[in-house]
């Protein structure tokens, strides 16, 4: 069998080596993913194996899929959720070498892509994301573990990079200034999110926390959305992570890879299908608080995440994989631009929010 793959995880779920064929599938940068094709009965699954560095506790995960998918099956028994499947020991994942591997159900006659090419995209996408925690919505977060812990936690992460900085080397640093300052400069949003973070009004929901386009499957022919996949991150959070992922994710036409700064741009009629698909489902669930803070949403993860490469970028790139040297910088100088887009902006955004709200 190709890949590196033990028959002992294979085998766990009733397969041989010899009857499957593997080929590794998908973009993310922390879980190795697989379609494994089964030539007795020709059906497709997805076999994935878990980054235990970057979750270190895989069954809090395993765990946490099951509880949902328990309770949305009581509750929402036509609702696809694409939960990993039991292995022959009924085990929620198949361990081996220190190693974990989950087999989900491959989803026929869908497809997840890359980058968005057009507005239906975004609207369904960000419908499907909202119908997820809108069915949860009376679920009790507090069943869930949290799977990396601080994940979305805006003060926590601009914590790190400033213990990155004091520890940075000088090249590093010197590299890096302009954006540090730039960085620096945007401490005022962890401020703002502090304001917010214990307010009644701000409640805790499901979020999915990882709402980029390739984690939602549409429909082949007609670009309806399907369903989300991708559950590691699946616990409690604020609303703001999957809608800000999703501003930070489907309004610009390129990836936070793109190095050509003058690229980056947003596009306004994105952001309004992303809004009113995700309102679609969510507007009736969200408070006023809420609502007001869904411009701040996207501002929020932009930010977030333009820290996390940045503070990566100076901790030596020791997370987030690497084509070249600079890389991570490139990338924070990416989202630092698709910040101040979002600044310049501001005023016609939250007009678009006020004519989807109304
Ligand atoms: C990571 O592996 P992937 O691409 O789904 C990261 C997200 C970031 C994203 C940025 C567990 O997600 O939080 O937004 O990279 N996931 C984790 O590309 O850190
Ligand atoms: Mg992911």
């Amino acid at each position: 069998m190709e890949l590196s793959i033990a028959k002992e995880v294979i085998e766990a779920y009733g397969f041989t080596a010899d009857t499957v064929s593997l080929q590794q599938i998908g973009s993310g940068h922390i879980n190795q993913t697989y379609l494994l094709s089964s030539l007795k009965d020709n059906k497709k699954y997805i076999l994935q194996n878990v980054n235990t560095e970057v979750f270190k506790m895989p069954f809090a995960i395993a765990n946490n899929i099951k509880a949902v998918a328990d309770y949305l099956k009581e509750h929402n028994p036509d609702y696809l959720f694409p939960a990993p499947m039991a292995t022959l020991n009924g085990d929620l994942m198949a361990s081996h070498n220190d190693e974990f591997w989950r087999l989900l159900p491959f989803v026929e006659g869908t497809f997840a892509f890359d980058t968005l090419s057009e507005t239906k995209q975004a609207y369904e996408a960000a419908k499907q994301f909202g119908k997820l925690s809108r069915l949860l919505n009376k679920f009790d977060t507090s069943v869930l573990s949290v799977s990396i812990p601080w994940f979305h936690d805006l003060a926590w992460r601009y914590e790190q990079f400033t213990f990155a900085l004091n520890q940075a080397p000088v090249n590093l640093k010197a590299n890096a200034h302009e954006v540090i300052e730039t960085a620096l400069h945007h401490h005022f949003i962890v401020d703002y999110y502090r304001s917010y973070e214990r307010s009644s009004e701000f409640p805790n929901r499901v979020m999915h926390h990882d709402t980029k386009i390739s984690n939602v499957l549409l429909n082949s022919s007609t670009n309806i959305g399907v369903c989300v996949i991708d559950l590691d991150t699946l616990m409690p959070g604020k609303f703001i992570s999957d809608l800000g992922d999703m501003i930070r994710t489907y309004l610009c036409a390129f990836s936070e890879n793109e190095k050509d700064l003058n690229k980056i741009k947003i596009r306004l009629p994105y952001f309004e299908a992303t809004v009113k698909g995700y309102l679609s489902e969510m507007a009736s669930i969200l408070t006023p608080t809420e609502k007001e803070l869904i411009l701040f949403s996207g501002k929020y993860m932009v930010y977030m995440q333009a820290l996390r490469f940045l503070t990566d970028y100076l901790k030596g790139s020791i997370y987030y994989p690497i084509t070249y040297p600079a890389q991570n910088l490139d990338r924070a100088k990416n989202q630092f631009k698709l910040l101040s887009e979002l600044f310049e902006s501001e005023k016609i955004l939250q007009d678009i929010i006020e004519e989807c709200l109304s």
